[in-house]
């Protein structure tokens, strides 16, 4: 990239994907799908977060998989290498080195408010590491080593995308302005996708309960035999109420995926049962997924291809994060010899 291209810039995004499973529809609806939209706009960089992946265990031949599964994804949603920049987080090593030079930055205080901890070290009492606790400053670090204006980002996210703010504000008070001030962009659909058997949860991809959420490469049986077996109510109407986290998930998925309203879902459906309701679900989300599904099993047919591509985007990646890197390092008064 060019001096003048760099000083004269678009505005910037970036976000990031781990590959700590396949990528389900809450993914998809709350951020995958608004990255394609992006890219037209802003100046893109899309990574998948394989260095935030270990915080819990993971067996290395299935990771390995999951990363190249991961960025074949991005590319078979429709991420285009030409428009934005597409990468693999542990191939640009200045990552780890500015979440220690931000970890150094941050209390303790701070990263025991965070509610992903929490959780997750509820779910993983055998394995509190330190990674799992520090997760924040890494994320900090990979947005601001490319200093973008926007983060796009499921609402789960909005917590960590703060503290990547505080300590940016810090850092830039207490060292000298180094870092852009970061956004997180939040779309309104598809923010928080629930479970689809514990509707007042999140949809995660690692969650051992398999009903609980579509996966990404869910074949269309597989897709409406889940949404049939999710938990609704004994109401059987069909409309958005308090109280009705099933029923008011399916409508938000449906919503996001046809781009009906909620009130027109609601007319759409009125006097007609739960069954009805959840096959057209099921079948709106599997036509969604069919065409990326073709995409993804393309892209897996050549993983030479793909890391070619991963090692092109990796220098690309290395070059804008060096400079950030380079210019934090100065301020806290390291040699860049
Ligand atoms: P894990 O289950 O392994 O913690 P995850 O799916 O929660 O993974 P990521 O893979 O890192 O987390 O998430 C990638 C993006 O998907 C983030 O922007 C996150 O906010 C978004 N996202 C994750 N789950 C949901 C959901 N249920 N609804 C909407 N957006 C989501
Ligand atoms: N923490 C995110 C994934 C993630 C990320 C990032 C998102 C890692 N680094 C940088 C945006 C920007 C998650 O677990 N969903």
């Amino acid at each position: 990239m060019s001096e003048t291209v760099m000083n004269e810039r678009k505005k910037r995004a970036l976000s990031m994907i781990q590959p700590s499973g396949i990528p389900t529809l809450g993914n998809y609806l709350g951020a995958l799908r608004n990255w394609v939209d992006l890219q037209d706009e802003l100046d893109c960089f899309f990574a998948v977060a394989d260095l935030h992946a270990i915080t819990v265990r993971q067996e290395p031949a299935k990771l390995r998989q999951q990363i190249y599964q991961t960025f074949a994804l991005l590319l078979a949603i429709g991420l285009d290498p030409e428009k934005s920049l597409v990468f693999v987080q542990s191939q640009v090593p200045a990552h780890t080195e500015l979440a220690w030079l931000l970890a150094c930055n941050t209390q303790f205080g701070e990263l025991s408010r965070m509610t992903q901890f929490k959780d997750k070290s509820a779910k993983h009492a055998d394995n509190i590491n330190l990674g799992l606790f520090a997760y924040p400053t890494l994320m900090a670090a990979d947005i601001l080593l490319y200093q973008p204006e926007y983060v796009p980002v499921g609402a789960d996210q909005k917590q960590h995308c703060e503290l990547a703010r505080d300590l940016a504000t810090r850092f830039n008070n207490t060292y000298g302005n180094t870092f852009v001030m970061p956004d997180p962009y939040i779309m309104k659909t598809g923010a928080r996708v629930r479970s689809l058997q514990e509707p007042t949860k999140k949809m995660s991809k690692s969650d051992e309960n398999q009903n609980s959420f579509i996966s990404m490469l869910d074949d269309k049986d597989t897709v409406i035999r889940k949404f049939k077996r999710a938990v609704t109510d004994s109401e059987a109407c069909v409309r958005y109420a308090e109280g009705k986290d099933g029923i008011n998930n399916l409508m938000e998925i449906y919503s996001a995926v046809t781009g009906k309203s909620l009130a027109d879902i609601e007319q759409e459906f009125s006097g007609r049962g739960y069954g009805d309701f959840k096959l057209a679900v099921g079948e709106s989300v599997a036509e969604t997924l069919a065409p990326i599904q073709a995409k993804l099993t393309e892209l897996m047919g050549d993983k030479a291809q793909l890391e070619a591509m991963m090692k092109e985007s990796a220098g690309h990646a290395q070059y804008v994060a060096a400079r950030t890197l380079s210019k934090a390092r100065k301020r806290l008064g390291y040699l860049n010899l």
